[in-house]
């Protein structure tokens, strides 16, 4: 079948005609409901439910979805698929189960979360339970000793760069709205609110921080440490109770760890900004999140298995560690307060600044969040532990 952009009538044809996907959904496929819940910025989602199952169904448009005038290669599809195939084996239970990816269609089909509610929403509706950055902590260790040099032969590595090197369309998003946008005149930048605009301007011309962010272009373009979920916030997570699962790798690409740990921590930062009440468990959540990150990394770095750290004994080899894991702390800081930089005057921003009750007060957490941000790439002294990243924070 040659790619078009499917509806409802259109889905329930090619279902109907698939091996497997009928018998999950059961009935005839005139029993089964089709509603279209698409709510990220690129592709369409549909959830389908038949009388004994439900699907979930995910296709890639030729543009970005919330710009149609932006076009954007199909093949992210395909990144995301190859993505939850990968990392599927090391988190068990953590991520949606893929059943079927439609080369032609660059269509997804995986387990409906029916229960489960976006992270970020569930967090602005105070519906989330809290223990999930633990969890999510868990899950990038998880991944960084399934794909990364220290614990698997380099022929791993290797592979991993030749499927995912080619993901250069979305890439390209996250070096523009990421790495470089928020600090240049750019159209793409939504004009500010007016109380921002001298804010925005000092981004512009702010000679320190470009430095700055001179060197987390580099890490990300060039520190190939592991495969990275490449758009960790928490839109990409749902929750239903305890049980969390992580969505959408479809940014995935080989880079440094302290990616997806900046971007998830970011996240949750941008919430602090937008509901400064919530610190304490947001404080809590961030430590969680590190603790069970590092507590892991740690006992998977401390076994062999990759070509990397192969001659050092078992001293030597916790020096290692904690420098590897210094340089993760380091990358996590810049990239935290690069996502909070860019969700606050970037193109894409988050829907938590909508928690402020007024104008002043989101202005206010606008502010808190740039300069907050803004402190977390520059990094003034060496950061040697976590605490220091909170204390950045005002935590
Ligand atoms: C054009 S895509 C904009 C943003 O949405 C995605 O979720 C990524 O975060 C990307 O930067
Ligand atoms: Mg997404």
């Amino acid at each position: 079948m040659t790619y078009h952009i499917l509806d409802a009538a259109g889905l329930r044809e090619w279902l109907a005609q698939q091996p497997d996907l009928p018998e999950r959904l059961g009935g005839e496929a005139a029993d089964w409901t089709i509603r279209e819940v698409s709510d990220g910025n690129l592709n369409t989602v549909f959830l389908v439910t038949g009388p004994t199952g439900a699907l979930c169904c995910k296709q890639a448009l030729p543009h970005v979805r919330v710009a149609p005038d932006w076009p954007m290669p199909l093949e992210r599809a395909l990144y995301e698929s190859r993505y939850m195939q990968t990392v599927a084996p090391a988190v068990p239970g953590l991520l949606p189960e893929l059943f079927a990816y439609d080369a032609d269609l660059f269509l997804i089909v995986m387990e409906c979360l029916t229960a489960h509610e976006v992270l970020r929403s569930a967090l602005i509706a105070d519906r989330a339970v809290p223990g999930f950055s633990a969890v999510i902590g868990t899950y990038v260790a998880k991944t960084v000793q399934a794909t990364g040099w220290v614990n698997q032969p380099f022929e791993t590595g290797a592979r991993l760069l030749e499927q995912f090197s080619g993901n250069t369309a979305l890439t390209r998003i996250t070096v523009d709205l990421i790495l470089t946008d928020p600090y240049r005149v750019c159209g793409r930048n939504p004009a500010p609110e007016a109380g921002l605009c001298e804010d925005v301007k000092a981004l512009q011309n702010d000679q320190t921080l470009h430095l700055a962010v001179g060197r987390l272009q580099e890490r990300f373009l060039t520190a190939r440490q592991a495969l990275l979920h490449g758009d960790l916030h928490t839109g990409s997570i749902m929750l239903d109770g305890s049980d969390v699962r992580v969505i959408d790798g479809e940014f995935a690409t080989m880079g440094p760890v302290g990616f997806d740990c900046g971007l998830y921590l970011g996240n949750l930062a941008l919430h602090l900004c937008a509901a400064p009440h919530k610190a304490a468990m947001l404080r809590d959540e961030m430590q969680a999140f590190w603790q069970s990150f590092s507590k892991e990394l740690r006992s998977s770095l401390s076994k062999e298995g990759g070509d990397l750290w192969a001659l050092s004994g078992p001293a030597a080899r916790q020096d290692l560690i904690e420098t590897f894991l210094n340089g993760i702390l380091r990358d996590t800081a810049g990239f935290c307060g690069l996502e909070m930089i860019r969700r606050t005057v970037g193109f894409a921003q988050v829907a938590d600044y909508g928690l402020c009750n007024t104008d002043a007060a989101r202005l206010l957490a606008r502010q808190k969040a740039l300069q907050i941000g803004r402190t977390l790439v520059v990094q003034g002294t060496p950061l040697r532990s976590f605490a220091d990243i909170l204390s950045l924070m005002g935590l």
